[in-house]
């Protein structure tokens, strides 16, 4: 794991000390109680810079899958089978212009690459080259409103107690130019276990936030109000909702 992972790590894990395990801040006070620590990370570890980008050379063949099963509930059999022709990203909540895209209208959008190294929490890292559209390019395309302030990424997949994965950024790291929805892994479509067809790649920051299977990105003021209001499926676990490595 790069020292740099365990420096950040620390550095929350410290604050997270600030308020207890189990005290359930909302996202506003949460941010109050990080919002220093946000500043000195930035600062130390410039998470608002570029995470590295790799050589063809170095990517992993095999991309290690992690997380829940990949969804194999009616509905998602039924765009599998289809080859996903079906399938639509819904933008909503807090934008000017409410969208729906499909396929063929992300591939036909600009496109970026990138070969960067994806670090899960658990201490593994595998290095991919991911193709897609940049989020900040659709959320152009929406328009969010003044009052919106994060961006949810809705899964179609479930825990094994039934819980929908979902996961949120704030504006400003949803803007970061390597956040992208990525429709290729290593040259091809998105394969099923690494969440065909469209997944969220922000390489700076840890791998439970890049939200696989993605049919929903909703704007909201708040996530306080959503699940158990911590703002992804890991952080209602206890998770710091700060991931910047
Ligand atoms: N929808 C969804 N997204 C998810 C997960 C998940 O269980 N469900 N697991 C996360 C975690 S912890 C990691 S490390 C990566 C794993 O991505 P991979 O299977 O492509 O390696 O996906 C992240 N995104
Ligand atoms: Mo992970």
């Amino acid at each position: 794991m790069k020292r740099s992972l365990f420096v950040a790590s620390s550095i929350s894990a410290a604050l997270a000390a600030c308020a207890p395990i189990g005290t359930k801040l909302n996202d506003s006070g949460f941010h109050k109680v990080l919002s220093g620590a946000e500043g000195l990370n930035h600062l130390v570890l410039g998470t608002h810079g570029l995470a590295k980008e790799y050589a063809e050379s170095d990517v992993d063949k095999d991309f290690r899958m992690n997380g829940f099963s990949t969804p194999s509930d009616a509905n998602y059999n039924r765009l599998q089978n289809g080859n996903f022709r079906d399938y639509r990203l819904v933008i909503d909540g807090a934008v000017e212009r409410r969208q729906t895209f499909t396929l063929d209208r992300l591939r036909a959008m600009k496109q970026q690459t990138q070969i960067t190294r994806h670090d899960c929490v658990e201490g593994w890292s595998a290095i991919g080259k991911w193709r897609g559209v940049r989020l900040s390019d659709l959320l152009d395309a929406v328009g969010p409103r003044s009052d919106a302030r994060y961006v949810v990424f809705h899964c179609m997949d479930v825990s094994p107690d039934n819980v929908p994965y979902y996961e949120s950024l704030d504006l400003q790291q949803a803007h970061h130019p390597q956040a992208l929805m990525a429709l290729d892994l290593n040259g091809r479509a998105l394969d099923p276990d690494h969440g065909a067809p469209v997944r969220l790649r922000v390489p700076t920051q840890l791998g439970y936030k890049s939200a696989k299977w993605v049919n929903r990105i909703e704007l909201v003021g708040s996530y306080r109000n959503l699940y158990s209001g911590a703002g992804g499926y890991w952080e209602d676990q206890g998770y710091e909702w700060y991931a910047g490595i």
